[in-house]
């Protein structure tokens, strides 16, 4: 063999060895979400909403809009505040009501009066089920992920909506064609009460859970209370001038908390592997007063999850999600 051939020979051999490793990895699409969140009395569902923003930046996620079911009336200007520092100042952003809004929260109004928003209270903000229905008309068939991280006011109100000028199909059909799949914080497995189901509207819950009829993951309270993060290891990742370090400060100063709300995130985009393990051998039946229970037989489509990774490992996961830390840059 010439060296000329030699050469063509050892070029061609790494290009398709390149080819072929290529064609065994390909990159997943990302998955586009709506986030559906109670932004205010807790502070998981900062940290969650960070999450989402950290996988949008490696394309693993597209946030389509985010649905704010909550009576804090700076729930929403505190949503957008943290896309805009994230640098996006275009995700719809829907709430559920725009009148009787108290202030109860330790972090909502802070974090809105430090960064730009484009709320001054959720009064601005659009109709949640409009938004919702807007969303998912736009979207291609079963290809939406729907993330619950508060309670299921809102989304009871989507399966209720009738045809509009946004989309001919009722909203429990317009779910049944966009959606692909629900991740849901709430509950508590094998059984207990959950604030999600039973404050402050177990009704919801109970109607939610009866018909909706695509696959849902439930990430219960017992799981989320065994990984605390946002304490000293996110603080000292986490730059001083992010709403996501200064949210947490507020809360309680990085003294750590349940990551209930990121369990959820973390289900609906990196799957169940390497993290949880998925129950799916009853269904979660929940009881007037909104408490709980995994009962036989299967419906064929709820599952509960339990830790099957180190609680440990998956706190450094979302720590480094949380502070950005994951993306190379703090
Ligand atoms: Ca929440």
């Amino acid at each position: 063999m010439s060296w000329i051939r030699l050469l063509r020979f050892i070029f061609l051999s790494v290009f398709w060895g390149f080819r072929q490793v290529n064609a065994q990895t390909p990159k997943l699409p990302a998955v586009a979400v709506i986030l559906d969140t109670d932004m205010d009395s807790d502070v998981d569902d900062v940290g969650a909403l960070a999450m989402l923003h950290a996988y949008e930046k490696q394309r693993m996620a597209r946030i389509l809009g985010i649905i704010v079911t909550s009576d804090d009336q700076y729930s929403a200007p505190c949503t957008d505040a943290i896309n805009r520092w994230f640098g996006h100042n275009d995700i719809p952003i829907g709430v559920s009501q725009r009148d009787s809004l108290r202030s109860f929260s330790k972090y909502t109004r802070q974090i809105s009066e430090r960064f730009a928003s484009g709320f001054n209270t959720n009064a601005d903000g659009e109709d949640g089920t409009a938004v919702y229905r807007k969303l998912l008309a736009r979207e291609p068939d079963s290809s939406v992920v729907i993330i619950t991280i508060g309670h299921l006011t809102s989304l009871a109100r989507l399966l209720t909506s009738g045809p509009d000028s946004i989309s001919p199909l009722s909203g429990s059909a317009l779910v049944k064609t966009k959606v692909k799949h629900w991740s849901c914080m709430g509950g508590q497995f094998p059984e207990g009460k959950e604030a999600n189901f039973y404050r402050p509207d177990p009704a919801s819950t109970i109607f939610c859970l009866s018909n909706w009829k695509l696959p849902v993951t439930f990430a219960g309270w017992e799981i989320g209370s065994q990984v605390v993060t946002g304490g000293q290891t996110f603080k000292s990742n986490s730059s001083t001038d992010s709403p996501i370090y200064q949210a947490y400060q507020l809360y309680n100063d990085f003294k750590g908390r349940a990551s209930w709300d990121q369990l959820a995130i973390l289900k609906a985009i990196e799957g169940v592997q390497p993290y949880f393990k998925a129950n799916h051998d009853g269904t979660c039946q929940v009881a007037a007063d909104g408490s709980n229970r995994w009962v036989s037989p299967s419906n064929g489509l709820h599952a509960y999850l339990s830790l099957h990774a180190p609680a440990d490992k998956i706190r450094e996961r979302i720590d480094s999600l949380m502070s950005g830390s994951a993306n190379g840059a703090k």
